[in-house]
């Protein structure tokens, strides 16, 4: 048995039950249990606060863990980042008002000095301060660190950007970005071998479940003689399968391809000839 400690509720809970679910781990999602159990894998899940996660895994309360790379920096509990998870992308950045350094790219980190910044991850900023020789006075507070210099309690801010949205309704312009932050999947080192032999099945089907994100499987009829432009239009995982059709001259073509260019592909592959497009959804990729 191995124990999971994901976020109980928040930015983080949606996505890290889903890849719990891409990867074939059916959890009871139990927003007001405490410990949950897998219905089909050696797993319990243990649903807590993100800031409690990387002491209790590195404690060993739970094993494992699905936490936001910032706060295993600001913990700086003993754990490893075993996996990026590419969900919940945001930054750790210096912010201050927009009447001071009405563009941005003026901002000397200099001009700190002596100054008073609010933050939720005094850590992770001391270490930013110290590393740029500046002398400035970290005032710790919890949530709403937006409002702090127009409430006159600091002169800067030092949070989470993710839109950007929250800054600019504050007033705020974002002059340095410090810690660029995911979630990540975090171990605690050193395992006993049952429980490092199962985060390893987990690894394996994380890695198929993240690979096939984004990706979609083409399939098309083309004119035989257009195959090499077909192909270098398509980057394919080794090379495109390429079967011949009962008609002479024709062939079907097979390809995976980001989601994210499928459209200008489709049009390429149109304009020389593909007919009878389809598009499918590709839901694991197992290498
Ligand atoms: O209750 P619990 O302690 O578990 O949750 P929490 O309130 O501390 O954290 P939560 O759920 O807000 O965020 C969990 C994790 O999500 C964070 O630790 C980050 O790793 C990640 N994440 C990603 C974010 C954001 N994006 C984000 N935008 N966490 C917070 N924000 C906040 C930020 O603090 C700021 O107030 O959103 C605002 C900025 O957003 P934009 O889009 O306006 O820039
Ligand atoms: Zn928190």
């Amino acid at each position: 048995m191995i124990r999971l400690a994901i976020q109980s509720k928040g930015r983080l809970n949606e996505d890290s039950l889903k890849l719990l679910r891409d990867a074939g781990i059916g959890v009871d999602d139990a927003k007001r249990k405490f410990l949950g159990k897998a219905e089909n894998f050696p797993l319990e899940v243990l649903y807590l606060r993100d800031d409690d996660i990387p002491g209790v895994v590195a404690d060993g309360a739970a094993d494992i863990g699905i936490v936001g790379l910032n706060e295993v920096a600001e913990t700086g509990a003993a754990v490893e980042t075993v996996r990026k998870l590419a969900f919940g992308h945001c930054r750790l950045s210096l912010a201050v008002p927009k009447t001071v350094f009405p563009a941005p790219e003026d901002f000397f980190p200099a001009w700190l000095q002596g100054k008073s910044i609010a933050t939720s991850y005094p850590r992770i900023l001391r270490k930013y301060l110290d590393e740029s020789g500046i002398d400035a006075e970290i005032r710790e507070i919890r949530g709403s660190v937006e409002i702090a210099p127009a409430a006159g309690i600091a002169d800067a801010i030092f949070d989470i950007v993710s839109s950007g949205g929250t800054l600019v309704s504050n007033g705020l312009v974002e002059v340095a970005s410090v810690l660029r932050s995911e979630a990540v999947l975090i171990a605690r080192p050193g395992l006993p071998a049952e429980k490092q032999a199962l985060l390893e099945r987990i690894l394996f089907r994380f890695d198929a479940a993240l690979e096939s994100r984004g990706k979609k499987y083409l399939l098309m009829n083309i004119p035989t003689d257009r195959l090499q432009e077909a192909f270098s239009l398509l980057q394919a995982m080794r090379s495109p399968t390429v079967m011949p059709l009962a008609i002479p001259g024709w062939s079907s073509v097979h390809s995976v391809v980001e989601e994210a260019s499928l459209w200008q592909t489709v049009e390429r592959l149109k304009a020389i000839g593909a007919e009878g497009i389809l598009v499918l959804n590709v839901d694991k990729i197992i290498d």
